[in-house]
């Protein structure tokens, strides 16, 4: 499902186009409340806290959004391995004061796109990056690992840098 959003107005989008030949895109994933909806936010500049439940998967702005049910156990999780031909790069969330992972180990392995986590809302009293990081990397996600926060600001820049680096070698 296409909507409109604050997002589409936007021109930080950079109108890169994958092999396929269509725009690159990135998509984030992870459970409810992990912070997706609100990272997305902050990457375009918008207010990271606006966010509101999820309940589609989300195509109008620079990366796509997708609901936690696409990544917590059930039959949408099964689901996530066909939405994401959409995407040329996933975005795997996993919050900072988490124990636990919603992915089997090495689940990520499985797909072909490039992978990069977040670890999100380090501002959290109880944060542990260490931790956080070694649960993405369990569930096989091998690219760069940036910790980040909405409310600090924390890796936001960083990681718009890197996928905005990316959309550029993508209109090579
Ligand atoms: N303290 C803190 N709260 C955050 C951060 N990012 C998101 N939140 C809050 O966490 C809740 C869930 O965020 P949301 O973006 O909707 O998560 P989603 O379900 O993964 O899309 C909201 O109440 C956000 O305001 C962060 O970096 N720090
Ligand atoms: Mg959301």
């Amino acid at each position: 499902m296409r909507s409109t959003g604050p997002g589409s107005s936007l021109t930080l989008h950079g109108l890169g186009h994958s092999a396929r030949g269509r725009r690159w895109r990135f998509m984030v994933i992870g459970p409810t409340g992990v912070g997706k909806t609100s990272l997305l936010a902050a990457l375009e500049y918008r207010d990271g806290l606006e966010a509101t439940k999820t309940q589609m998967i989300d195509y109008s702005g620079w990366g796509i959004d997708t609901p936690g049910e696409y990544s917590e156990l059930g039959h949408l999780r099964r689901a996530l391995t066909t939405v994401v031909v959409d995407a040329d790069v996933l975005v795997v969330a996993q919050l900072a004061t988490s124990e636990r992972s919603v992915f089997p180990p090495n689940y990520f392995l499985m797909f072909n796109q490039e992978t990069i986590g977040v670890v999100t809302q380090v501002d959290l009293p109880g944060a542990d990056v260490a931790r956080a990081t070694g649960l993405l990397r369990e569930v096989g996600v091998t690219g760069s690992i940036f910790p980040v926060s909405v409310m600090t600001g924390a890796g936001i820049s960083e990681l718009r840098e890197l996928l905005q680096g990316q959309i550029e070698s993508s209109k090579e």
